[in-house]
């Protein structure tokens, strides 16, 4: 199949510091791989000596993770398909023709380019290996797909008829067409001409072309596959952002619940999760603790109130000791939900820590960064291999609760439930919950569902607050009381919605906030199917925590696992300078160009795919921008490839995406689907480091592994954004919402980060459809009806826009707009006596001019809010259907808790 190498990652040997003394004697090697994190496969290996085993895994671990390979060129794909073929030989030596015909999807193409090549076609033959070299293999690839769009390329690079281009040509189409016109010319010079022959030499294998100084087409296709020509320069993928500032000034790579595998009412809670999510690249993981049994007293990691399962809390803390640093030196979070009512226990936890990971632990503040008002926070280099505590702290000053037994805040004064009463209760919440959406619907009582169990922590030990320091988890109040208080220490989680009311009410509060104090952000409770939200919404507002379930590769997740591969995967990514810098002030709704921040212009085109799947079936491809509200666009998609996926060529159009008014915080997101919508593989590329020019894209899978042999080859521009007045002016006049509420523009301007994942997206899709048709001639509601069941996002204003009738209309009252605007200046020219009528006549024509305007936007509102009222009437009914449906199937769903 198109695995990608193993994501090698759990190898016994390499363990903390004080495992490896420990484990001294082991020699066995445990290589843990799979293309999700929850579904992984083990492979035992057993050294003779113990030396053997180290290095093995020392080897394979730095094999496995190496960022480079996983962004090779298309070149050293190539060549790792070929290698895999050569390396799995028949009884005889040779090559199966079976292995080939199976590595792409169109056999018939592949047995004619075999023989083409003069090499054994039949499928049950094999093939000598000192035939099938690596030139062989490249000849068969060139017959096999003829690339008529590299052609066009090298003849408009000026071969025009010509089998080859000449050095200058090439030269020329390296520093103009190619080259990162955003890019200092000082720092990052155009190539030589010395260079360019090197790259030539590299290629070219023909000497006689090469002593004229040409280049011919197979060298010039093998240079755009070469490293010299990758997408992103490789350098973006090393630590480039400065480590020296506040954690306050980083996005943290941050997991959900970190235990669990499945869904967040049953299924089985795993140690593994914690080494396989660490060595993603996570930085904040979390731990939710409950009381252990009276028998051992060892406390316990599960989802308080559900049927999931129970993991040691001791077997988590030797994990994370494990894995902690093997990604990343940069510190790491542990995040704790303390349910621990038990004095004795919570000391024993806070042992456990201290013993476990010894000097990693942070128990003390770094002299420099005092816990006192307005401290900034140490950086993550100067907390360098630190795992830090966020756990409720208990301070002197307050009055001394009973100690010994701790008071439990709320959560209906239930301790740990035992077991039957949660299977009980854990049912009772799935019958309610068979839909998510009909949750918030049926239950308005359900806080406890929607807040999850955070709330109800218990009181923290002496033991355990001497360990917390610079993540003091408080709860939040509003921004005035943060502001005053000056705690940077101090830090707050919200859950989803509250972190989208509060964006969404106080956005440049909420950026202030994030500049010298951390905040968390985590799934609403009631997503029990671990699905995620959108991170790209909060750190839009700058919060550093966007905790996510890492188990469930949804786009919000590999947006995630995309974003976070930049800036050495060491979960740390420097926020834009504007979210950092105290005397600049951000507005995350922002639709216009940011004073000292360069827009950019970004243009992408599909030109062909390549072995995109080794079935037989149509394609298509999407690419979408993700970025602050105003540059988020998920619109465009190719047409679908007519049955082939070996080699499809496109002829859309280029996409544009205008402006993007914050580059170093957008990404691209391109992504490859079967025409039944299976996802094939994709890629994020952040805005700020695309290449301009023709590159190919090697796709990766859902947890960013590279696959094999499916890539793109693609034409792009990214420049500077060259503001067109017109068109800005144009932009104002016709743009109505400016006169609506700014916590309604915010919600329409969040709607395209609000769809969750593609899935839904085509479902909205369809819908859209379906729901124009009703507004406009009120028909096949029970159809629109069974699309939308699985999530209904109301059409924003902006959606409502692209209505072909609405911006019918919009035309038409633009061009009267500009007849008045062409009549009035006309009647100012012929009137050339400049006496007081005329000044007169003037102003009145201003006046009336004004009234119009006015009267047209007044009814361009009335219009777009009569759409909207529409939509929310049909919304009401659905809700309605909705309900007596989900009546019918239960009875009871009052009390439900999660
Ligand atoms: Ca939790």
């Amino acid at each position: 199949d198109q695995s990608a190498t193993p994501h090698a990652s759990h190898l016994l040997f390499s363990g903390g510091r004080e495992l490896d003394k420990e484990w001294e004697g082991w020699r066995l090697v445990t290589v843990v791989y799979g293309h999700d994190l929850v579904n992984i496969s083990y492979l035992n290996f057993q050294a003779m000596q113990e030396d053997t085993a180290k290095i093995w895994t020392d080897e394979l671990f730095t094999l496995a993770t190496n960022i480079l390979s996983q962004n090779a060129s298309r070149h050293t794909f190539l060549n790792k398909a070929y290698t895999k073929l050569k390396l799995q030989v028949n009884q005889d030596g040779k090559i199966p023709v079976k292995n080939i015909l199976k590595m792409f999807s169109d056999k018939k193409r592949v047995e004619t380019a075999l023989e083409q090549c003069g090499l054994v076609n039949n499928r049950a033959e094999g093939i000598k290996p000192d035939d099938f070299t690596w030139e062989a293999f490249q000849k068969f690839l060139d017959s096999l797909c003829l690339r008529p769009e590299i052609q066009s390329i090298f003849e408009e690079s000026g071969s025009k008829r010509k089998p080859f281009i000449s050095l200058d040509q090439l030269m020329d189409f390296i520093n103009r067409r190619q080259r990162d016109s955003r890019l200092n010319e000082v720092l990052y010079p155009p190539l030589k001409r010395e260079q360019v022959r090197q790259i030539m030499e590299k290629y070219e294998t023909n000497a006689s072309q090469l002593e004229r100084d040409q280049i011919s087409l197979q060298a010039f296709s093998r240079y755009l596959g070469g490293e010299e020509n990758s997408i992103v320069p490789s350098e973006r993928l090393d630590i480039i952002d400065d480590m020296n500032q506040p954690l306050s000034h980083y996005f943290i790579n941050s997991s959900h619940n970190t235990y669990l595998t499945v869904g967040q009412l049953t299924g089985l809670s795993s140690v593994e999760m914690y080494r396989q999510v660490l060595l993603t690249g996570c930085r904040c993981i979390e731990l939710d603790c409950w009381k252990g049994r009276p028998q051992d007293e060892e406390p316990y990691i599960t989802h308080g109130f559900t049927m999931t399962t129970e993991i040691p809390f001791k077997e988590v803390i030797e994990a994370i000791a494990e894995s902690a640093f093997k990604t990343s030196p940069y510190p790491l979070i542990l995040s704790f939900e303390n349910h621990v009512d038990s004095a004795k226990q919570q000391a024993k936890m806070a042992e456990y820590c201290r013993t476990i990971f010894g000097d990693a632990l942070l128990i003390d503040p770094l002299e420099k960064y005092p816990l006192v008002p307005g401290q900034l926070l140490p950086s993550p280099q100067e907390m360098m291999g630190k795992i830090l505590i966020k756990n409720k702290k208990k301070h002197h000053h307050h009055r001394p609760s009973s100690s010994g037994s701790i008071r439990r805040r709320e959560l209906e004064g239930r301790s740990s439930p035992n077991n039957g009463e949660r299977r009980r209760l854990a049912a009772s919440f799935a019958v309610a919950c068979r839909a998510e959406n009909v949750t918030s619907l049926l239950c308005p009582s359900c806080l406890v569902v929607k807040s999850g169990t955070a709330s109800s922590e218990v009181n923290a030990t002496e033991e355990m607050s001497t360990l917390v320091n610079y993540i003091e988890p408080v709860k939040f109040k509003s921004f005035e009381v943060a502001n005053k208080r000056r705690k940077f220490f101090e830090m707050s989680s919200l859950v989803e919605t509250k972190g989208m009311d509060t964006l969404k009410s106080f956005p440049n509060e909420f950026v202030e906030y994030n500049k010298n104090q951390l905040s968390r952000i985590y799934p609403k409770g009631t997503r029990v199917d671990s699905s995620n939200y959108m991170p790209q919404l909060f750190w839009n507002v700058g919060c550093q925590m966007v905790a996510l379930n890492f188990q469930t590769l949804d786009l919000p997740m590999q947006l995630n696992m995309g974003v976070f591969e930049y800036n050495g995967h060491s979960g740390y990514l420097l926020k834009p300078e504007f979210m950092r810098r105290t005397d600049k002030h951000f507005d995350p709704f922002t639709e216009n160009i940011v004073d000292g921040i360069v827009a950019n212009t970004v243009k992408i085109k599909v030109i062909s795919g390549q072995f995109l799947s080794d079935k037989k079936v149509g394609v298509y491809v999407e690419v979408d921008m993700f970025g602050l509200p105003a540059d988020t666009k998920r619109k465009y998609r190719t047409k679908t490839s007519n049955g082939n996926s070996l080699d499809p060529v496109w002829d859309d159009e280029m996409f544009v995406f205008n402006k993007v008014v914050l580059p170093t915080l957008a990404s691209l997101r391109i992504a490859v689907f079967e025409e039944n919508g299976k996802f094939i593989g994709h890629r994020i590329l952040p805005v700020s480091a695309i290449r301009p020019g023709y590159h190919y894209i090697n796709l990766k899978n859902e947890l960013n592994q590279p696959l094999l042999l499916p890539s793109l080859l693609v034409y792009t521009e990214a420049q500077d954004y060259i503001p067109n007045e017109h068109q800005e002016y144009a932009e104002a006049l016709t743009n109505p919402i400016k006169h609506i509420s700014q916590l309604h523009k915010r919600e329409t301007q969040l709607a395209v980060l609000l769809e969750d994942s593609s899935e839904v997206r085509h479902i909205c899709f369809s819908a859209r459809f379906t729901l124009n048709d009703m507004v406009i001639g009120h028909n096949s509601m029970s159809v629109c009806l069974s699309v939308c069941l699985s999530d209904v996002q109301a059409q924003s204003i902006e959606e409502l826009k692209q209505q072909k009738s609405y911006s019918k209309l919009l035309k038409n009252q633009s061009k009267d707009l500009k007849e008045m605007r062409k009549k009035h200046l006309k009647k100012v020219h012929t009137l050339t006596d400049p006496h007081e009528p005329v000044q007169h006549e003037l102003s009145k024509l201003d006046q009336e001019l004004e009234k119009q305007t006015v009267q047209l936007r007044e009814w361009q509102m009335q219009e777009l809010l009569k759409l909207r009222q529409d939509l929310h009437l049909l919304e009401r009914e659905k809700q309605q259907t909705h309900l007596q449906e989900v009546t019918t199937h239960t009875h009871t769903h009052t009390h439900t808790y999660i």
